[in-house]
């Protein structure tokens, strides 16, 4: 399939990624191991990953991507309109409608996806180094009003490679619960820069975004988050 093209002005692997991860202190019973990150029910979660340059070059990056496939509104199954809007790059998109959930590998207009920008491949190789190469990068933006129910990420084929996501813009209150629907839930904040993985006993985990703080960061040009994820889909 031809695949147009959207790259920057080119990779900025050198200092856009911070090194030096250190915990915020309105986290408690941080549980460090020896990758950095902390862990929350198995999900590792890098505070801070891209410093405010970085996350200004993916911002540049995805609204090229957004030109070329612009976002739209999905459509539950049962016909009841997401409140975030969509689009995504690489192989496949994920995509919902009255037909179902399911990755394509065309955007809702008829073309192809545009690739997948090095600034987010550089992301998910320096988190997930063992991972085969991401074939969706979904892109969620949240206006202040949106949010996203409890949900497993289980379209994919192979459940032994990870979910990678970024957050740009405002804050959000992501939600954490568990393998099976139900039983206690934990949230956290999830800031823009940070970069969540969800791999082994956290692949499947049920997780959503009950809300976003509005106005909690500068990043974009108006009041809203982006949230950017990777997976594997074949
Ligand atoms: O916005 C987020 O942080 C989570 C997004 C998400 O759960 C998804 O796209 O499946």
């Amino acid at each position: 399939m031809r695949k147009r093209s959207l790259q920057g002005p080119g990779p900025r692997f050198g200092g856009y990624i911070r090194r030096a991860f250190s915990p915020r202190k309105d986290v408690k019973d941080d549980k460090l191991n020896d990758m950095p990150g902390r862990i929350i029910r198995g999900m590792r979660l890098h505070d801070g990953f891209l410093d405010v340059e970085g996350q200004r070059g993916v911002v540049d990056d995805l609204r090229r991507v957004a030109q070329a496939a612009p976002f739209f509104v999905p459509v539950t199954p049962r016909g009841q309109k997401m409140s975030v809007k969509m689009t995504a790059a690489g192989a496949f998109g994920w995509i919902t409608d009255r037909k179902g959930y399911r990755y394509d590998d065309l955007h809702p207009s008829g073309v192809p996806w545009p690739e997948i920008p090095t600034s987010i491949l550089a992301v998910w190789r320096a988190v997930v180094p063992e991972a085969r190469a991401p074939e969706c990068c979904l892109i969620n933006w949240y206006g202040p009003e949106a949010k996203m129910g409890l949900h497993q990420d289980r379209d994919e084929a192979d459940f032994t490679q990870p979910v990678v996501s970024i957050s740009l813009g405002d804050d959000a209150l992501f939600r954490i619960g568990n393998a099976e629907r139900g039983g206690k839930t934990e949230s956290i904040w999830l800031r823009s820069g940070d970069v969540a993985v969800m791999e082994g006993t956290s692949r499947l985990l049920f997780h959503g975004v009950d809300r976003i703080a509005a106005g909690t960061s500068q990043l974009l040009d108006k009041p809203g988050r982006i949230n950017v994820t990777l997976r594997v889909v074949t």
